[in-house]
């Protein structure tokens, strides 16, 4: 996953198949990040030609509107936020079950995007809650790739 716009610093994800059957693990650590909330998405397309933008919008085979990753109707691709704290690092420990790594709804080749806001989990009222959390600019992202465990 690499960073846009120089910011954040650095981003190493990992994202694995838990032992839970049908939960996908996403682990890891972002740093250079203000402190606070930040929406963190599955975005549809593992394109970034033209930085994070190309990403196209969250990830939703569904056709749901944006949630809260423990609601019912979400967006597949919505994880909710991260949060850095003062120090601007946000550790990151995420089971779900809407983003399998196999299938017709896999996740390989579609991209992760951090956001510059908070996501407002399709509850802040504003006219792009339904849609994208209100959750601001995309400040990085990355394609999310196989790549053998050694
Ligand atoms: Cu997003
Ligand atoms: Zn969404």
């Amino acid at each position: 996953m690499k960073a846009a716009n120089g910011n954040p610093k650095g981003v190493a994800l990992v994202i694995g198949d838990n032992n839970v059957r049908g939960t996908t693990h996403v682990t890891g650590r972002i740093t250079g990040l203000s402190p606070g909330f930040h929406g963190f998405h599955i975005h549809a397309f593992g394109d970034t030609t033209n930085g994070c933008n190309s990403t196209g919008p969250h990830f939703n085979p569904l056709k749901k509107d944006h949630g809260a990753p423990s609601d019912d109707e979400r967006h597949a691709g919505d994880l909710g936020n991260i949060v850095a704290g003062p120090d601007g690092v946000a550790e990151i420990s995420i089971r779900d079950t809407q983003i399998p790594l196999t299938g017709v709804h896999s996740i390989i080749g579609r991209a992760v995007v951090v956001h510059a806001d908070p996501d407002d989990l399709g509850k802040g009222g504003h006219e792009l809650s339904k849609s994208t959390g209100n959750a601001g600019a995309r400040i990085a992202c990355g394609i999310i790739g196989l790549q053998s465990s050694v």
